[in-house]
């Protein structure tokens, strides 16, 4: 029987979850043109879309919202948080974002020119549309383990350090403007970077004076995994491995909404002057000033508070370790998902789950759907609704390489009778898998289509 760590935390202040019954749930999901996106709240019962911006606070990040000091310039809610990313991260020039996706916006719109080729181990979603919103090209460039969902390779987020050289040569020094590293690699599972990996992705691209990003929404996790895994940091501690990780990078993006334990807040940092400046020039065009950049002061204290309560091992040990209890009581049944679990959701594999049902009808979609109607459950797609992509020469659709359903646990906020739930939901949805069937799409928007398209089942 899977193993539990307990919640290092008791619950001060409770809310109620919606109780549906499937009628009312049939009825939902086709009003919402069978999207789970559309759906509102109290349409679901166990919300797994995202673990982004749904964690819940401490009492002692509530006490700092209170101690927020609304000052459009210098409010020292600022330079607290300054102080921690100075601690944490080694980094002394940063601005906060409104979210991870405005410091893209704000990082690619001074550095990517069309035409500009972007190397990541995996970008995920809005990364990767921010890069081609400008004209550029976003390059995946994990290692093949990752992209094996059966593989248990300790680090299967790792960046293919070969490819990565091959692509530079092919393409020139002069066409990449920078080169990005996602900690926890998202879009395969979750899956952690080993630091060797990181140390040899900066060695080669200093090499060609590429500056290496690193994507840092899950650093924590990514740490508590370096930790636990690789040979010869059993003995440091997450704060140290993430300032060796940080000493590798010339900049960072970071959705605090993650390892932030915050509801809303991002982070952009450099170290080069030149670069950093025209930063804050485009952040006071878009986000906003630079001591705040587009969120309230109280915002800005509760990250600061959050991002040390993230590196906490007794709080990590605890988060890993609910995804992982989870995980372990699917495998119990037999359920197909991404193996070894990663750091913020499990990842169910659509493929082996429902082979009957082809890429073009959208398995994992297909999927994500019976889970709500099952149980109330939201999880997300993360396969050909949101990566497929139209070849430009021939026109033909290119699958995603992985059709997941993505269980997302939003941090400190669901118990391990909610997993259980969540388990047994999945253990029925899974006896039945043979009479699900497929989708279409009858409407989507041109970028990042996932949000909004609307489907009918097969
Ligand atoms: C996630 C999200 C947010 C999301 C995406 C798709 C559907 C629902 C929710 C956001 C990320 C991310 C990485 C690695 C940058 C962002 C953007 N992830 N990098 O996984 O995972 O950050 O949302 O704060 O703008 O659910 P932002």
């Amino acid at each position: 029987m899977a193993q539990y760590t307990f919640e290092p935390f008791k619950i001060k202040s409770v809310e109620a979850i919606p109780l549906t019954t499937r009628e009312e749930r049939e009825q939902w999901i086709a009003d919402a043109g069978y999207n789970i996106f559309r759906l509102p709240s109290r349409a679901v019962t166990i919300d797994f879309l995202t673990d982004s911006g749904t964690s819940a606070m401490s009492d002692h990040q509530w006490a700092g919202m209170l101690e927020g000091d609304e000052a459009y310039a210098g409010s020292h809610n600022y330079f607290h948080l300054q102080q921690v990313v100075r601690d944490l991260f080694g980094f002394e020039q940063f601005v906060p974002t409104h979210q991870g996706r405005g410091a893209e916006q704000v990082l690619f719109n001074v550095l990517v020119k069309p035409g500009n080729i972007v190397p990541n181990n995996t970008h995920f979603d809005t990364t990767r549309a921010n890069i081609e919103a400008i004209g550029g090209v976003a390059l995946d460039l994990v290692i093949p383990e990752g992209l094996d969902p059966t593989n248990r390779h300790p680090f299967k987020g790792n960046m293919h350090l070969a490819n990565l050289e091959q692509t530079i040569e092919r393409v020139g020094v002069e066409n990449i403007p920078l080169a990005m590293m996602t900690i926890t690699n998202n879009a395969v599972g979750g899956q952690p970077v080993s630091l060797a990996n990181i140390r040899a992705t900066k060695e080669l691209l200093a090499r060609y004076k590429i500056p290496f990003f690193i994507d840092a929404c899950r650093y924590a996790e990514n740490c508590y995994f370096i930790q636990q895994r690789e040979d010869g940091y059993r003995h440091k501690s997450i704060p140290e491995i993430a300032r060796e990780i940080f000493s590798y990078a010339d900049g960072f993006t970071m959705s605090a909404k993650k390892d932030g334990l915050v509801n809303i807040g991002g982070l952009l940092a450099a170290r080069d002057p030149g670069l950093f400046e025209k930063i804050q020039n485009r952040l006071i065009l878009t986000e906003g000033f630079i001591s705040y950049g587009g969120l309230a002061r109280r915002d800005l204290e509760a990250m600061a508070r959050g991002l040390l309560e993230a590196t906490d091992e007794k709080y990590l040990a605890y988060r890993i370790g609910q995804v992982r209890y989870l995980a372990e009581r699917l495998l119990e049944m037999g359920i197909p998902i991404v193996e070894p679990p990663g750091g913020h959701a499990v990842f169910l594999d659509a493929k082996r789950f429902l082979p009957h049902i082809p890429q073009s009808q959208f398995p994992a979609l297909a999927l994500t759907i019976a889970l709500y109607l099952e149980g109330g459950i939201r999880a997300v797609e993360i396969g050909s609704v949101m990566f497929a992509k139209q070849d430009p020469a021939t026109g033909e659709t290119r699958y995603a390489a992985l059709e997941l359903v993505r269980l997302a646990i939003p941090r400190r906020v669901y118990t391990q009778s909610h997993l259980d739930y969540v388990a047994e939901v999945i253990g029925e949805v899974y006896r039945q898998r043979e009479a699900i069937r497929g989708v279409k799409i009858v409407w989507e928007a041109p970028l990042l289509r996932h949000f909004t398209a609307k489907f009918e089942m097969v």
